[in-house]
C-alpha cells in the first residue's frame, strides 16, 4: 500500500463514564482521550484513540505526555522516515523510547486509513481470523459487597461469558466468597493492577486458589516478572499478565521464567498493531492463551479492540464490551453491542467499520493540535 501521510490532527475529547470505575490504583469518573486522525494526500483519513489515562498510575504515560510525544517526536518522525504503510509505522517510531500508548494511538489510525484505502475490514486487513470475538466484563471495586453481587448478576444476565473483578488487599477474598455463594459455576477471574507483594501476601494469594478463578490478573509490580514466576509456583490458578508485558521480549521472558501461563494484551500497551501480533503470534506458538485488555475506550478504541480481538491467538475473552456500559452516548456510530451469547460480530465496513460521529466529537472537543507532515 502507498500511503503518502499529508497531516495528523490530535483532539482531547472529554466524556463522562456512566458510573465510577475503581480500581487498586485509582478511581475515573470522566475520561480525557486523545483522539488521533491521519490524513493522506488524497484526502482519505483513518481513526485511533490513545488510551492513556489522565493520571500517571497504571503506567508512565499520560494524555498530557502522550499529546506532547506524538506532537513532537512521533509525527515529525513520520514524516522525515516517509513512512508508506502501516506495517512500518512500528519501525520508524522504534527511535522513541517507551511512549508505546502514543505510538499506538497514531499507528491506530494508519492502519484505519490503510484498510480504508484498501476497502477492507481492518480486521481482515491484519489477519484477523474470525468474525465474532467472545466478551467478559471488568467490574470495578464498589462501595459494598453487595452492590458487586448485584453488578455481577446484571452482567451474567446479559449473556457475558466471563465476569471479571477488581481486587486489592482487605477486598478479595470476602468478595469471591459472597460471588461464589450465588454463581459458583460462572467463569470468574481477579484483576489486582499490582496491589500485591509477594513477601506479605503470598499466603493470602494462595487463598485465591480456592475459588476455581480462570486467571489471576497482574497481582504483583509491573517490573518483577521474577517474583510472579516464583508466585505461579505457589499457584494452581494460572497468572495473567498486564501491566508486566510491554513488548515481545517481555512476553518471552514471562514464558521462560513460568511468570505467567495467559497474557492479557492491549493495543496501546504494547504500542500498537505490530508488537500486538508478534506477542500474539509467540504466545500461540507457545500454547498461551491471550485475550484483549480494556482501557475504558470510547468507541474508536473499542472497535480497533475488537479487529484486534479477531487475530487467531485471542482464544479467551476480552474485556471488550458493550458501548452501552460505559457511556450515555458513544462517539462511533452505531455504537457497539454484545450479543445474549456475549458475543460481537466483526463489523463488514472498511477500516474500523463504525461510522465516527464527527458532530458530537467536535461538541466534546477541548484541545486540538495539526501537525503537517509534507513541507
Ligand atoms: O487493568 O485491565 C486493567 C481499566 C483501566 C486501566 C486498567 C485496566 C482497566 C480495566 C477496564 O480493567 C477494562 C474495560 O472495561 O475497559
Ligand atoms: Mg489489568
Amino acid at each position: 500500500m502507498n500511503l503518502q501521510l499529508e497531516r495528523i490532527e490530535l483532539r482531547e475529547i472529554e466524556l463522562p463514564l456512566k458510573s465510577p470505575f475503581e480500581t487498586s490504583f485509582g478511581r475515573t469518573t470522566r475520561r480525557r482521550i486523545l483522539i488521533v486522525r491521519a490524513f493522506d494526500k488524497d484526502g482519505a483519513s483513518g481513526y485511533g484513540e490513545c488510551v492513556a489515562g489522565e493520571t500517571p498510575f497504571f503506567n508512565h504515560e499520560t494524555i498530557d505526555t502522550a499529546w506532547l510525544i506524538t506532537a513532537k517526536y512521533v509525527a515529525p518522525l513520520l514524516a522525515a522516515a516517509r513512512v508508506e504503510s502501516a506495517s512500518q509505522v512500528c519501525q520508524a517510531l522504534s527511535v522513541i523510547r517507551e511512549n508505546r500508548m502514543a505510538k499506538a494511538g497514531v499507528e491506530a489510525a494508519i492502519w484505519d486509513l490503510e484498510a480504508k484505502k484498501a476497502q477492507a475490514p481492518l480486521w481482515q486487513h491484519i489477519e484477523g481470523t474470525r468474525d465474532e470475538i467472545t466478551c467478559g466484563v471488568s467490574i470495578g471495586l464498589q462501595s459494598s459487597t453487595e452492590a458487586l453481587v448485584d453488578k455481577v448478576s446484571r452482567e451474567v444476565e446479559s449473556g457475558y461469558q466471563r465476569i471479571k473483578i477488581k481486587i486489592k488487599p482487605g477486598k478479595d477474598v470476602q468478595l469471591l466468597e459472597a460471588i461464589r455463594k450465588q454463581f459458583p459455576a460462572v467463569t470468574l477471574s481477579v484483576d489486582a493492577n499490582s496491589a500485591y507483594q509477594i513477601d506479605t501476601d503470598t499466603p493470602l494469594l494462595k487463598r485465591l486458589d480456592d475459588y476455581n478463578l480462570l486467571m489471576v490478573e497482574q497481582p504483583l509490580a509491573p517490573g518483577d516478572l521474577v517474583d510472579h514466576s516464583k508466585l505461579q509456583r505457589e499457584l494452581r490458578t494460572p497468572i495473567c499478565l498486564d501491566e508486566s508485558i510491554v513488548c515481545l521480549a517481555n512476553a518471552r521472558h514471562a514464558h521462560e521464567l513460568g511468570a505467567c501461563r495467559i497474557i492479557n494484551i492491549k493495543l496501546g500497551r504494547v504500542g500498537g498493531y505490530s508488537e500486538a501480533k508478534a506477542i500474539q503470534s509467540f504466545a500461540r506458538e507457545h500454547d498461551m492463551p491471550v485475550w484483549c485488555g480494556g482501557m475504558l475506550e470510547a468507541g474508536i478504541g473499542r472497535a480497533h479492540n475488537i479487529a484486534m480481538s479477531t487475530l487467531p491467538g485471542f482464544t479467551l475473552p476480552g474485556d471488550v464490551s458493550a458501548s452501552a456500559r460505559y457511556w450515555e452516548e458513544d462517539i462511533i456510530e452505531p455504537p457497539v453491542t454484545v450479543s445474549r451469547e456475549g458475543t460481537i460480530k466483526a463489523p463488514t465496513g472498511h477500516g474500523i467499520g463504525y461510522g465516527v460521529n464527527e458532530p458530537r466529537i467536535e461538541a466534546l472537543t477541548v484541545r486540538r493540535e495539526t501537525v503537517h507532515l509534507t513541507q
